[in-house]
């Protein structure tokens, strides 16, 4: 036996001398040192509070300025949203537990960590299909009417957490559950066992085609219009709009395909053996994706970073930060952060 399942665990290790322990009532030192947990605690931490202030930061920014309300960054807006629930919410008892090198918040714990970062993340994984697919709308229809795109973009967003209340609330629901993974101090739904009543392979099977390969298929096919336009055309804010959507994509697929397909991967080889720091690195690494929103935007907009160093001058000493360039810089003052960088054709 490769594994070591219990009532409410699976540990990937074998039982054979005696080790395992359940991850809800002792610590988990023998899966790894214990530094390892310190530094995943401390790592997530530092994740959350990152995130928090990057993403209270696009929040702010936003929120602040009626004029801000535009389709895209409804989008833009519910990524952040996304984004700083998953850290308030379910990093916390992640953080704990790999302090304490155990799930000793329990079920309630693990509970609410799954739902979260389930949430979170499918409501990232949507809210990109979504501002791709405004992408290519504007590539293919240039001249669309902003009341349109207005519309699409707020059904986007609904859409976005519908699909991510029917991906995470499930487990909660006795259809499959959220389980401890890896190094046992962080939860994700059972791709491990087979417990009967739970319909686990029924879930896992709907997880994964509903809210991943149809999502990633509809970003896969919203990207060529828009790739295509950046390609043959030199409509630079336009263009630096639709950069910003594939980097936020791109970032987003690189912080989740390895999770996605580690557990996939046991999934459809249920008794094999694997690394439970392998899956570990993997569960939190996606969870980093939280924090790249804010970095991208910052990093691929000069406009952007203009506007948020003047935010933070202006949260900082609560006065407006000198304009450089006289009354033309007028127009890259706060109100216009997003109006300028992400929303060029703003109107
Ligand atoms: C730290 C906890 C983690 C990473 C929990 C993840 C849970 C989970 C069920 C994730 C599901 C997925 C997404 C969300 C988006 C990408 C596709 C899935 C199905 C891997
Ligand atoms: C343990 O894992 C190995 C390699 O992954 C596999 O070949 C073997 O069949 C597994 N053993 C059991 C009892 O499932």
């Amino acid at each position: 036996m490769n594994g070591t399942e219990g009532a409410d665990f699976y540990v990937p290790v074998s039982n054979a001398s005696g080790v395992v322990r359940s991850p809800y009532e002792h610590t988990q030192y023998y899966l790894a040192e214990s530094w390892v947990f310190g530094l995943l605690a401390t790592y997530t931490c530092f994740l959350t509070a990152t995130a928090v202030c990057g993403n209270l930061l696009m929040l702010r920014v936003t929120v602040e300025h009626e004029e801000l309300r535009t389709p895209v960054n409804y989008i833009l807006l519910n990524l952040a949203v996304a984004n700083i629930a998953a850290a308030t919410c379910g990093y916390p008892a992640a953080a704990l537990s790999a302090f304490g090198g155990y799930l000793y918040l329990g079920q309630a714990g693990c509970n609410f960590e799954g739902f979260y970062c389930t949430l979170g993340g499918q409501v990232s994984l949507w809210s990109l299909a979504a501002l791709l697919g405004e992408r290519a709308l504007v590539a293919r229809r240039p001249a669309v009417k902003r009341r349109v795109r207005r519309r699409l973009a707020v059904g986007g967003v609904g859409v976005a957490w519908l699909m991510a209340f029917s991906a995470a609330l499930p487990p909660l629901l006795e259809i499959s559950r959220y389980i401890p993974e890896g190094l046992q101090c962080s939860c994700g739904v059972d791709v491990y066992t087979n417990k009967p009543g739970l319909e686990n392979e029924a879930y896992v099977l709907y997880l994964f085609t509903l809210h991943l390969a149809v999502p990633l298929s509809a970003i896969a096919v919203c990207s060529v219009p828009s790739v295509l336009v950046l390609l043959t055309q030199q409509e630079e804010e336009e263009g630096e709009t639709t950069r910003t959507a594939l980097t936020l994509t791109a970032v987003f697929l690189a912080c989740w395909t390895p999770y996605a397909a580690t557990t996939w991967h046991v999934f459809t080889h249920h008794g094999d053996a694997f690394s439970p720091v392998a899956l570990t690195i993997t569960a939190f690494l996606a969870k980093s994706s939280v924090l790249w929103g804010p970095l991208i935007c910052i990093c691929m907009c000069k406009r952007f970073r203009k506007c948020a160093r003047r935010t933070v001058h202006k949260l900082r000493t609560g006065k407006e930060l000198e304009d450089e360039v006289g009354s033309a810089s007028k127009d890259f003052g706060t109100t216009t952060i997003f109006t300028h960088c992400l929303i060029p054709d703003y109107c």
